[in-house]
């Protein structure tokens, strides 16, 4: 059958005449089906036995338009085939840190994967202040074995080669140059393009500031020019804590934690991946500045997010290490390669994490952390720590030697201590 939008009654008929759907769900049951989707892109639904929760599956379907702005903004629903395509080398290399793929429909740009009903988007618990104690290591182990997995590092050269060429996301990565790395920099685009930016107006001065600042915008042109040229790795793309699912911290404080929505993946530098992830926990760092009003709960969220931010890198750098202990190609072997491409690595995630930082405070796509902040003054002094921290990571990324270094700044930006309250 061609294409065509379902909704909640047409996805039920879509299951029910699905060859592959009785391996996951028992058709002669009572189906319910139900449009969860809240993202920017697409549509999502779940559907489930009655009465037997854990007999689901999730349908998550590519429409020819973003989901958030609507038929004035078309994408291509092609970006499903590249979710498949990366959740399937995903889950080839680190199992269940991702939901497990069942099949793609390639005419209904359609993918149906494991409903993680458990578990729940990071956002909003972040955002509450609940912590997860592995979050930190599990996606720090999550990005080595993806990113080495599918680099030159872990693949014979051939076919990274092939597989890279699976992964030419043009549009998806266009809107991650333009809205990341190109419009919150610039008050003025060339070739008659228009600027999407949205902002609070109380940082209007802030923002003039800081787009009147070359030496910032020249690293932003070269981060742009690294991350649209260095094919290292095939990146989950967009890794913010609206793509990482947890379910509720157990006793210990730990979760079991995954990692949705690759459709933005491509090839790209890996650096990337890092700088996003670690950006979304300083961007709750900065919005707990309203959100947590007592110094004392406000500074130990902080301290909270910031030694997730280390562990991911600690256990990224271990890992990588590890992986590289049994690299085939001599070029690659020496303990000196090794530690300069490391070095370069996290030049590179601290430079695009002030770049999402300052993109999810004055560009087009908006993060939960601060837009739930109601009152526009006390949103304002989050978000100006959120463009404080942001331009300097920025403009420190390719002279930062190690990642104390980058915390360091941090913890001076955005302070953990009773010293940074607000009253
Ligand atoms: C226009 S899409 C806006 C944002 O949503 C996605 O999650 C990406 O982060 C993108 O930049
Ligand atoms: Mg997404």
């Amino acid at each position: 059958m061609s294409y065509r939008i379902l909704d909640q009654h047409s996805a039920l008929e879509y299951i029910r005449s699905h060859p592959q759907a009785p391996e996951h769900l028992n058709l002669q049951a009572e189906l319910v089906g139900e449009e969860i989707g809240d993202g920017n892109l697409n549509r999502v639904f779940r559907v489930f036995e009655k009465g037997n929760r854990d007999r689901s599956l999730l349908l998550k379907q590519g429409i020819p338009y973003l989901r958030v702005a609507g038929e004035s903004w078309p994408l291509s629903p092609e970006r499903a085939r590249m979710e498949a395509q990366a959740l399937e080398q995903q889950y080839r290399l680190v199992g269940d840190l991702v939901p497990k793929p069942y099949w793609f429909d390639p005419e209904l740009a359609l993918n149906a994967m494991q409903d993680l009903w458990r578990h729940q988007v990071l956002r909003r618990p972040m955002v509450e202040r609940t912590r997860y104690a592995n979050l930190g290591e599990t996606i720090g182990r999550f990005l080595a074995l993806t990113l080495f997995g599918t680099s030159d590092f872990g693949m014979e050269p051939k076919a990274k080669k092939a597989l890279s060429g699976r992964f030419v996301n043009a549009e998806l990565c266009e809107i991650t140059e333009d809205l990341v790395l190109t419009e919150p920099f610039e008050p003025k685009l060339l070739g008659g393009k228009t600027n999407r930016n949205r902002f609070n107006p109380l940082i209007a001065d802030d923002l003039e500031r800081l787009q009147a600042d070359t030496e910032l915008r020249l690293e932003v042109a070269r981060l742009k020019h690294r991350f649209m040229s260095s094919a290292q790795a095939m990146l989950h793309g967009d890794l913010h804590t609206g793509s990482i699912m947890a379910t509720p911290p157990d006793a210990g404080g730990k979760a079991e934690i995954r990692v949705i929505d690759p459709e933005f993946a491509f090839y790209g530098p890996m650096g990337f991946d890092l700088g996003m992830f670690v950006a979304n926990l300083f961007l709750n760092a900065a919005a707990q500045q309203a959100h947590a009003p007592d110094p004392e709960e406000r500074g130990a969220y902080r301290k909270y997010l910031y030694t997730q931010a280390e562990r991911c890198w600690e256990t990224f750098e271990v890992e990588m290490r590890q992986q590289f202990a049994n690299v085939q190609d001599i070029s690659w072997s020496s303990k000196a390669f090794q530690d300069r491409f490391l070095l370069e690595t996290l030049q590179d995630a601290c430079g695009y994490a002030g770049c999402e930082m300052v993109r999810r405070t004055v560009g087009f796509a908006h993060v939960y952390d601060l837009e739930s902040i109601p009152n526009p003054e006390l949103r304002a002094e989050a978000e100006r720590l959120s463009l404080a921290l942001g331009q300097e990571l920025i403009k420190i990324s390719g002279k930062t030697s190690n990642f104390t270094e980058l915390m360091d700044l941090v913890r001076t930006t955005i302070p953990e201590g009773p010293s940074s309250s607000s009253g």
